[in-house]
């Protein structure tokens, strides 16, 4: 038989994973490698390279040790052609293969490459997903919006996840509306479990260090897990220690605690060390049992199977060019505080700080704090899209642009988010106790002290009457506006416009 090369890619390290179920162990190569444009097209934080290349390492352990011929290329190996494309040449000339098998990549920029490879290439389907491309398609086909609520309750039955025969478990679909609650004062958190490098990750985490110097982020302390096992250990953790409290306070934010009662699964589910289903499966036994109440239950598995599978098909429908949108045609710069320049926001300094320390920042954080600012500011979005798939830990393009320029920057025009996500301070506050030690106030509308979320605010709902001001859920918004006295909105609009000189001047904000 032929032999056939085997592509497994970074995010790709699972063993039910389609190129490897339909090759022939006896026959067939594996190749990994870790290369300088995969880790380079943005400049990821260090401790999503680390994460990969350690991760990627193991799992070629694990494959050489299940009988496959695996052939690594670690970055700083002489022969290392620099790309994914150059090495499947490189080790089709070594093994004498003509074909590839490929899981499909979850990048368009990285589907087109080894679409046009000089090699015959057949990309398969990556079934680690609930819904394949062609049921989002069915779903979506001939909806006038895609409201992801339906698209989930599709899964909920496809699944049979919290469902009582075709009834959802408690009568209700979504317990969204008990899980908004600020942080308790009595906060205990466990926090996630994290792993002590062995001599293998250690090895990762000097060639990262000596490397990527120049990346903005910590590498050190590293602790996520790096195998599939670990990853479960971690996942195990999360639904003893954290679960039964996630639903409550999905949205809160603390100083002094990045993680609250977050998962930090999502590293782990998307490099594939962990399934969606297993995941949801682990968190449903744990409310079988009486451990975790529903509203932590039903939250958190309306993440993976709603969510998740949501923002992947419409990445896929949406096609290549839905990064690079911008219906709002922002134009300004990225700030430099988003890469830990000095800021007087509070919010902002604490969410970009664990950012650079952690590679993470939760839900709300991304949304409601760098992204609200973002799109309140008029910051390009596609500046804001490369920033978020550089410093998280878990970005890959396929859900992290519809999350960015989708569901927070409102540059798809609507196709995720019915209206944009954007608040003044208030929610901040309630949310959080950041505005407690800020060198603004949040209780103040107008002049130099005032918080610039309550500033921008207004000045984005202005600036964008025409777009919006017909939006049935905004309606509320524009009418608190229009009752405002004419002399306090120009006091407003000008301050706001003072505030984004400033910015653009690059003073210290
Ligand atoms: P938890 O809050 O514990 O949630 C559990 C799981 O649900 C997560 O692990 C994740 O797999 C899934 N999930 C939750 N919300 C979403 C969502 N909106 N879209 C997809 N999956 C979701 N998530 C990523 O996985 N990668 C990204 O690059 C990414 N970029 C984002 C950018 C912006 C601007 C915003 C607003 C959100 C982004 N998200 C992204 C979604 C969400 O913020 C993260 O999935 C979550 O913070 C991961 O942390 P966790 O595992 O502790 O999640
Ligand atoms: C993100 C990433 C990085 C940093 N490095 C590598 C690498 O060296 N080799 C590899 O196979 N994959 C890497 N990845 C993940 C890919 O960029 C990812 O597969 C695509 O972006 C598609 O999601
Ligand atoms: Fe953020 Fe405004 Fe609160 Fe300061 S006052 S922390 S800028 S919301």
């Amino acid at each position: 038989m032929v032999t056939r090369l085997v592509l497994v890619l970074g995010d790709q390290l699972s063993e039910g994973l389609s190129a490897l179920t339909q090759a022939d162990k006896n026959a067939d190569v594996v190749v990994m490698a870790e290369v300088d444009e995969e880790a380079g097209y943005v400049g990821h934080h260090p401790k999503k390279i680390a994460l990969i290349f350690a991760a990627m390492r193991k799992f070629a352990g694990a494959l050489r040790e299940a009988g496959w011929d695996v052939r690594y290329t670690q970055l700083d190996d002489t022969e290392n052609a620099g790309s994914i494309v150059g090495e499947l040449l490189r080790r089709a000339a070594e093994t004498g293969a003509s074909e590839v098998l490929v899981t499909e990549p979850g990048e368009w920029r990285l589907i087109e490459k080894i679409k046009h490879a000089p090699i015959k290439t057949h990309i398969l389907q990556d079934d680690r997903f609930i819904a394949s491309h062609k049921e989002f398609e069915d779903w979506a086909e001939g909806r006038k919006a895609l409201r992801m609520e339906y698209f989930y309750r599709d899964m909920r039955r496809k699944t049979g996840l919290l469902m009582e025969g075709d009834k959802p478990a408690g009568d209700k679909w979504n317990y969204d509306h008990d899980n908004r609650k600020a942080a308790p004062d009595d906060v205990t958190v466990e926090g996630p479990l994290w792993f002590e490098p062995d001599d293998e990750v250690a090895e990762v985490l000097a060639l990262v260090e000596a490397r990527f110097e120049g990346h903005f982020g910590d590498l050190r302390p590293f602790g996520f897990a790096t195998t599939r096992a670990q990853a479960l250990e971690a996942l195990e953790h999360f639904v003893a220690h954290a679960l039964a409290r996630f639903g409550d306070y999905q949205d809160a934010m603390l100083e002094g605690h990045s993680f609250l009662y977050h998962a930090v699964v999502s590293p782990y589910l998307n490099i594939g060390l962990l399934g969606p289903l297993e995941v949801c499966q682990a968190v449903e036994k744990a409310w079988e049992k009486g451990c975790v109440p529903i509203n932590a239950a039903e939250g958190f598995i309306r993440q993976i199977i709603g969510w998740r599978e949501y923002v992947r098909g419409i990445y896929f429908l949406e096609g290549p060019a839905y990064p690079a949108r911008n219906v709002l045609k922002h134009n300004r710069a990225l700030p430099a505080f988003y890469w830990g320049a000095e800021t007087r926001m509070n919010c902002i300094a604490h969410a970009v700080g664990q950012t650079k320390t952690q590679a993470y920042a939760h839900h709300i954080q991304r949304l409601m704090v760098t992204g609200n600012f973002a799109l309140l500011a008029g910051i390009d979005p596609g500046e804001v899209h490369e920033w978020y798939l550089a410093v998280y830990a878990d970005a890959f393009e396929w859900v992290e642009s519809p999350n960015t320029v989708g569901m927070s920057q409102f540059a798809d025009g609507g196709i995720i988010a019915s209206k944009p996500y954007v608040s003044s301070g208030a929610y901040i506050n309630r949310m959080s106790d950041y505005c407690k030690g800020c060198a603004y106030k949040v209780s103040v509308k107008t002049g130099e002290e005032a918080c610039p979320f309550n500033l921008l605010y207004w000045h984005f709902l202005d600036r964008h009457r025409e777009r919006f001001s017909n939006n049935a859920r905004m309606g509320n918004m524009y009418r608190t506006w229009d009752r405002m006295d004419a002399a306090r909105r120009e006091t407003v609009l000008a301050d706001a416009a003072a505030f984004l000189a400033k910015l653009d001047a690059g003073e210290v904000v």
